[in-house]
């Protein structure tokens, strides 16, 4: 029998605000119902969520750093750092497991300084512009890298 697999989500900053303001950039869906969808499709999979939210740069690194060789994929919307986070990003490619970046919003249709990531290099895959169904597409196609 094949053991559950362990998938990181990590929100970065401001997103714990999704559904309270911006609805026409962020949608209406909460994290907190995010985070339910993602854990009901997991467990469809044999797969386990653990979700994290933080507005700290550093903290999301410590996060990252802990969860180490204990996940076996990480699924991650960077906020801002994405645009900004050379630490995100080291953290990130120190992690030897498949990695993918999703947005709730279509970072190349916004302000051009959305349009750089410095995550996506290190990310398996990018899924941008689908508001809350980017989150349940990016763990799709994390459940198929890690064949489940
Ligand atoms: O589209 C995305 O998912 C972003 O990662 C969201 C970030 C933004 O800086 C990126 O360029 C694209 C901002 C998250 C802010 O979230 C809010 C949610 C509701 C209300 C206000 C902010």
């Amino acid at each position: 029998m094949s053991r559950t697999l362990r998938i990181l989500v990590v929100h970065g900053p401001n997103l714990n605000l999704l559904g309270t303001r911006e609805p026409e950039i962020y949608g209406t869906t909460t994290l907190e119902e995010i985070d339910a969808m993602l854990r009901e499709r997991a467990k469809a999979s044999r797969a386990e969520i653990e979700s994290f939210q933080s507005n700290h740069e550093g903290a999301l690194i410590d996060r990252i750093q802990q969860a180490g060789s204990r996940i076996e994929g990480l699924l991650i919307n960077p906020g801002a750092l994405t645009h900004t986070s050379v630490a995100l990003r080291d953290a990130l490619a120190a992690l030897a497991v498949p990695i993918v970046e999703v947005h709730l919003s279509n970072i190349h249709r916004r302000e051009a300084f959305r349009r750089h990531s410095y995550v996506s290099d290190v990310a398996l895959g990018v899924i941008t512009g689908f508001g809350a169904q980017s989150y349940s597409l990016g763990l799709e196609a994390l459940l198929d890298a890690l064949r489940v």
